[in-house]
C-alpha cells in the first residue's frame, strides 16, 4: 500500500516538476519571482484538473494535488475571506478509493447508514444513523487541519515525501451532531467497555486504495479525549454533512489533526491496544525524539506518537509572502492549538527576532477555533521579513526554526510563520 502511495506521490511530484520547467521556459517563473505571492506561484504549478471535475460542488479556486482520490488545497487568498470556511472551498484529503458518496458535496441520507459499536464491551450494538437526530445535539467551531499541512516548508531542511501542502490544508468549520458520550449514555443495558480499554478505533466505509488490499481507513484514539470531545457529526456549517466531507456521519474530535476525524464512520471499537492499520502505523505518526533531517526511522508504538492533538500554530493571512505593500499596514492572521487552553498571545517581529510585539487577538467562539489576530505595522521602504508565533496559556509555542520537528513524512509542521514583503 505504501508503495502504491509513494508511486502516486512521485508521479504527482514529477508532473509538478515538469510543469514548473515548462512555466520556467515560458518566462512565468520570472514573473512569479517579481512579486506574485507564493500561494499563487504554488497554485500555478499544480495539476491542471479542475476541482469541480473531481468532486462535484467543489470550487475551481482549489489547487488540485491529486485528481484520482481527491486531494485539494485552499489558496490563502480564498481562505482569508471567510470566518467559517464554506464547503465549496474547504480543503479535501482522501487516502482511499473515492466512493460515490464522496464524489460530491451533496448530503447523504442518514436513514439506512449503520454504525457498529463493539470491541471489548459487554453489549455491542449497531445503530441506524437516523437515531442520531433524536438525541441532544452539540456543536463545535473548530480547525480542521491535515497533519501534512505546511509539509512543503520542511524542504528548508530536507524535502519530505507526500503532498507538498503550503498552508491551505486547513479550514475553520462548525461540526454538529451527537456527543459520543451522550450516545453511549442512551443505551440500556450500557455498552459497558471493559476497564482495560484504552483506545477507541474509528473505521471509515471507504474501500482500499487502488491496487492495495489493505482494509478500511482506521485510526485509534485515546479513550479519555474521545469520551470528552468526540462528536458523531451529521452537520457541517449548519447543513447536512456533505458526502465529500464524510457524510452522513463523521467522527470528529475537536483539537485533533484532520486525519483523526474519520469520514463515513462505519464502526467504533473499544480496544486495549492501537490498531496496526497502516494509517495508524507507520503513517500519521511523528517521532518522540528529535531526529536529524534526512534520517529514516522505523516507527514503533513506543518511539512515536500518532498525529492526535494539534500543535500550537499561527498563519499570516495578510499580507502574503512576496506581496508589495504600503509602509503602514495591518498584519492579519489566525492562530490555534489543540483547544485544551486558549491561545493567549501572538507575537510579531519585523527585525528577525530582536524585538517582539504582541498582536491583538479576537476572542474566538471556541478554544478549538481560529483565533484571529491583527497588528498595525509601520515599515520603511525596502524588503522586510515578518515573523509571527503564537503562545498558549500553557506557554506552548512555535519553534522559530520549524525544521527542528523534521520527520520523514513531514507531519505536524508548526514553525513560526515568516513572510517577506516589499514596502514600496
Ligand atoms: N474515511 C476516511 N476518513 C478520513 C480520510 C480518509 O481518507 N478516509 N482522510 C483523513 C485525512 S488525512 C484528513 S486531512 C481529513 C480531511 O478531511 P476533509 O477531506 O473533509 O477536508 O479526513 C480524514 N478522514
Ligand atoms: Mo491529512
Amino acid at each position: 500500500m505504501e508503495d502504491v502511495l509513494r508511486d502516486t506521490f512521485e508521479r504527482v511530484e514529477r508532473a509538478t516538476l515538469e510543469r514548473r520547467e515548462v512555466l520556467r521556459l515560458m518566462g512565468l517563473a520570472a514573473a512569479a519571482s517579481a512579486g506574485l505571492p507564493t500561494v499563487m506561484q504554488f497554485a500555478r504549478a499544480q495539476d491542471a484538473t479542475l476541482a469541480s471535475a473531481v468532486i462535484r460542488g467543489k470550487s475551481d479556486v482549489l489547487v488540485v494535488h491529486n485528481n484520482r482520490v481527491g486531494v485539494m488545497e485552499t489558496p490563502l487568498t480564498e481562505l482569508r475571506k471567510h470566518a467559517i470556511t464554506p464547503k465549496d472551498i474547504l480543503y479535501m484529503r482522501n487516502n482511499q478509493i473515492l466512493e460515490p458518496e464522496g464524489r460530491s458535496t451533496d448530503a447523504v441520507p442518514l436513514a439506512g447508514w449503520s454504525i457498529t459499536i463493539g470491541g471489548l464491551v459487554a453489549y455491542p450494538r449497531t445503530i441506524d444513523a437516523a437515531m442520531l437526530e433524536t438525541l441532544p445535539q452539540t456543536e463545535a467551531e473548530m480547525v480542521l487541519q491535515c497533519s501534512g499541512n505546511g509539509r512543503s516548508f520542511y524542504a528548508r531542511a530536507v524535502k519530505t515525501s507526500g503532498t507538498q501542502w503550503a498552508h491551505g490544508g486547513m479550514g475553520n468549520v462548525v461540526f454538529s451532531g451527537v456527543k459520543l458520550s451522550d450516545l453511549l449514555a442512551t443505551f440500556d443495558p450500557g455498552i459497558d467497555p471493559h476497564p482495560e480499554v484504552k483506545f477507541v478505533k474509528a473505521e471509515g466505509a471507504d474501500g482500499p486504495p487502488e491496487g492495495a488490499s489493505h482494509p478500511d481507513f482506521e485510526h485509534s484514539l485515546p479513550m479519555g479525549d474521545v469520551l470528552e470531545r468526540a462528536i458523531l457529526a451529521t452537520h457541517m456549517n449548519g447543513e447536512p454533512l456533505p458526502g465529500a466531507h464524510g457524510g452522513p456521519v463523521r467522527l470528529v474530535v475537536p483539537g485533533y489533526y484532520g486525519t483523526m476525524n474519520v469520514k463515513w464512520l462505519s464502526r467504533l471499537s473499544f480496544d486495549t491496544v492501537q490498531t496496526n492499520n497502516v494509517n495508524q502505523i507507520p503513517r500519521y505518526r511523528t517521532p518522540n525524539d528529535p531526529i536529524q533531517p534526512g534520517t529514516p526511522i522505523d516507527y514503533t508504538f513506543e518511539n512515536s506518537t500518532p498525529d492526535w492533538r494539534q500543535q500550537v500554530k499561527s498563519v499570516i493571512f495578510e499580507p502574503l509572502d512576496g506581496d508589495t505593500v504600503n509602509g503602514s499596514l495591518t498584519l492579519r492572521g489566525v492562530a490555534w492549538n489543540d483547544g485544551t487552553v486558549p491561545v493567549t498571545m501572538v507575537q510579531v517581529s519585523t527585525d528577525d527576532g530582536a524585538t517582539w510585539t504582541s498582536a491583538g487577538i479576537e476572542k474566538p467562539n471556541s478554544n478549538f477555533a481560529w483565533h484571529h489576530f491583527s497588528s498595525q505595522l509601520s515599515l520603511p521602504a525596502g524588503e522586510h521579513r515578518i515573523w509571527v508565533r503564537a503562545i498558549d496559556e500553557l506557554g506552548r509555542s512555535q519553534p522559530l526554526q520549524g525544521t527542528v520537528r523534521w520527520n520523514p513524512s513531514g507531519y505536524e509542521w508548526s514553525g513560526a510563520d515568516v513572510i517577506t514583503v516589499t514596502v514600496s
